[in-house]
């Protein structure tokens, strides 16, 4: 039998926790199929953040951008939720509160079930106008496939993805939640980020500040493994589903 990642006291801790908080990241959804952004086969290996990632690149290209999370928009529709996912929303089921704060802009764990999401980057399944802030309805964006930018069918304006480039605020109220998330936990996981973007990457150490119990699954240890009580060493979708059949054996 091959021996569990994870300590025993992980489970234990997670089985009499009151509440439990989730960071997660790209990692998470990366045995759905859809690309992480830093590690070798990201996505910014194949394109660069400075041209895609921030308003200022949508402005000199809106075409060029909208098109670009039009095509993720399809892949995220298209892939469903893995065993991680699923796992987490199970975890969500056998404790009295958890909460999963998440980076993705997949809608992956809302599709599993997880109850209590904070989208902290926004979420690729919406768009809204720059100018109105008119949510985008089907058929906005029908523009792109003729070769122009989305515009606004009311004032014009440029149609936007939903989700937060660097040098933007997030989404109001979404870090207040986390943070409240972070300081009340009993247990933290953090999964599948690299934790080098803030503010997420701070809530891992503000759990901690507040007495949690913290953990990282990911394949490799990430910027802050040497913060945590615990590394869990290896892919979501495997340990996560683990992690919650030992809880279950406790509880
Ligand atoms: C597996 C796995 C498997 C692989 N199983 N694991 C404090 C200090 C320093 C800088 C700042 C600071 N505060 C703010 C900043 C600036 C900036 C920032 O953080 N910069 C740093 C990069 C230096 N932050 C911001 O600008 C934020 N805004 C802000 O703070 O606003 C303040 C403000 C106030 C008032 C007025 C105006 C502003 C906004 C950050 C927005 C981030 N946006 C992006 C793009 C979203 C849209 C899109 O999808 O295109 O969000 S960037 C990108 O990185 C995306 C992600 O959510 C985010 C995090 O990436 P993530 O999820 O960690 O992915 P990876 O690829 O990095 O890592 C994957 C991990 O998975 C790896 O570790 C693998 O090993 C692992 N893995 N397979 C488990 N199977």
């Amino acid at each position: 039998m091959t021996a569990q990642p994870f300590s025993d006291e992980l489970p234990r801790r997670l089985a009499r926790a009151e509440h439990v908080a989730v960071l997660t990241g790209a990692g998470v959804s990366a045995e759905s199929g859809i690309p992480t952004f830093r590690d070798e086969d990201g996505l910014w290996e194949q394109f660069d953040p400075k041209e895609l990632a921030n308003v200022e690149a949508f402005l000199d290209n809106p075409q060029l951008v909208q098109g670009w999370y039009d095509h993720r928009r399809d892949i995220a529709t298209e892939k469903t939720p893995n065993d991680g996912h699923e796992a987490l929303a199970a975890l969500g089921d056998l404790v009295p509160t958890c909460t999963v704060v998440t980076q993705n802009v997949d809608n992956l764990h809302q599709r599993a079930g997880s109850e209590t999401v904070v989208e902290l980057h926004g979420n690729l399944t919406r768009s809204y106008c720059m100018e109105c802030e008119r949510e985008a309805r089907p058929g906005d964006l029908d523009a792109l496939a003729e070769g122009d930018a989305a515009r606004c069918p009311e004032c014009d304006g440029l149609i936007r993805p939903d989700v937060v480039w660097f040098g933007e605020r997030l989404p109001e109220g979404a870090m207040e939640r986390a943070g409240a998330a972070a300081s009340d936990a009993d247990v933290f996981l953090s999964v599948g980020t690299s934790a080098v973007v803030y503010p997420a990457a701070g809530l891992p150490v503000t759990a901690k500040e507040h007495g949690a119990y913290v953990a990282e699954v990911n394949v490799e240890r990430s910027a802050i493994a040497d913060a945590v009580d615990e590394v869990v060493l290896g892919k979501a979708g495997e340990t996560l589903p683990a992690l919650v059949e030992a809880m279950r054996r406790i509880a």
